[in-house]
């Protein structure tokens, strides 16, 4: 799977110095204190933007920091705020502590904003620790320090679950569907991240990525159509969903469809047949008497979404036996 990660220090600003300061007037004796606050450091944020296509701008850095606080002046001005340090990320960012691993947010919705380190507060100025009975405070105090982190930024965007089929099977009507229905068994919220991808979180707040792989052609592994391309994507996914369009309808015959499918990949790399896949017989609706296969296949309409509540819990079903073997290797 590609992950493209880098390691960042995060600090914030601190913030400004409280000052002391006495007041100095002509004619007017004993002017009293006067010394402002120091300004709040800036904070550092992050936000996720769908504009950004990757982590490649952080690649060189190490240490990111957000602007310090201002000092505090005389006549009671309050030093200036130090700017906030805001990180734009691509949608798919994982933001990890880099001691722990520990995930603390996973950005997955364009605007969507973390604040990691708050920036430190400012100092006090002795015209604040004025009392009735302290008319001429000799004091102030040192702005605090901003928080610090070290954290990992991961960018996770290749997609679990890969639609292949040849144009208008209906990729992208299921991949909407996806998006309305509302699962009994529990609620999975689905995510549209772009149109050709979409992103559902399980019970566990695991993150599943289904993508909408644009229409293969009969030929594509010799790079007809969008050849290549489209059949690399393919490589990372976990699970592969065959679309395609049942009911027979513009003569196509939906074992033959399948069967082209199946020969591209092949042709491409043998070894991609061997990812579980779910065959999908969609356009249900029109009706029409679905051919068994081996393995697991279910019948839907992504139009009217009949079936599209049990295709997922499928899918889910064979992602989870997919990672158990998986991790199940690796140890
Ligand atoms: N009757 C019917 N039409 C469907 C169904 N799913 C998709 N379509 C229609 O088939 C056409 C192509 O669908 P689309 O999702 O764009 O196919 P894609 O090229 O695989 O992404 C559209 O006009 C859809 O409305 C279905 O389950 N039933
Ligand atoms: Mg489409």
């Amino acid at each position: 799977m590609f992950t493209d990660r880098v390691r960042l220090q995060l600090q914030a600003g601190k913030g400004g110095n409280g000052v002391i300061a006495w007041r100095r007037e002509k004619y007017i004796p004993k002017g009293g204190p006067c010394g402002g606050n120091g300004g709040p450091g800036g904070s550092v944020v992050l936000t996720a933007d769908a504009q950004v296509p990757s982590l490649d701008h952080y690649r060189n850095q190490r240490i990111l920091r957000a602007e310090n606080g201002g000092q505090g002046g005389s006549n009671d001005r309050n030093g200036r705020r130090g700017r906030n340090l805001v990180l734009k990320v691509p949608l798919g960012t994982l933001l990890k502590d880099s001691e722990t691993g520990e995930v603390i947010f996973d950005f997955v919705e364009h605007g969507q904003t973390y604040l990691i380190c708050e920036g430190g507060r400012g100092g006090i100025g002795n015209n604040f620790f004025k009392t009735p009975t302290n008319r001429a405070p000799n004091k102030c105090t040192p702005g605090k320090y901003g928080e610090v982190k070290s954290v990992e930024l991961e960018l996770k965007l290749i997609a679990d679950v890969g639609f292949v089929g040849f144009p208008n099977a209906g990729k992208s009507t299921l991949l909407t569907q996806l998006a309305r229905v509302r699962v009994k068994v529990a609620p999975y919220p689905f995510t549209t991240l772009h149109p050709n991808l979409g992103c559902l979180r399980t019970e566990k707040n695991e993150r599943v990525i289904f993508a909408d792989i644009p229409g293969i052609i009969s030929g594509a592994h010799l790079n007809r159509g969008l050849g290549l391309a489209f059949l690399r994507h393919i490589e990372r996914t976990k699970v592969l969903v065959f679309v395609v369009d049942g009911s027979g309808m513009e003569g196509r015959d939906p074992l033959e469809d399948l069967a082209v499918l199946r020969k591209e990949i092949e042709a491409y790399q043998p070894s991609l047949l061997q990812k579980p896949s779910i065959v999908v017989w969609n356009k249900a609706d029109l009706g029409q008497e679905l051919p068994e296969v081996e393995g697991y296949s279910v019948s839907i309409s992504a139009l009217t979404g009949d079936g599209v509540e049990r295709f997922l819990t499928q899918v889910l079903n064979l992602l989870e036996e997919t990672t158990q073997e998986t991790d199940a290797q690796a140890v």
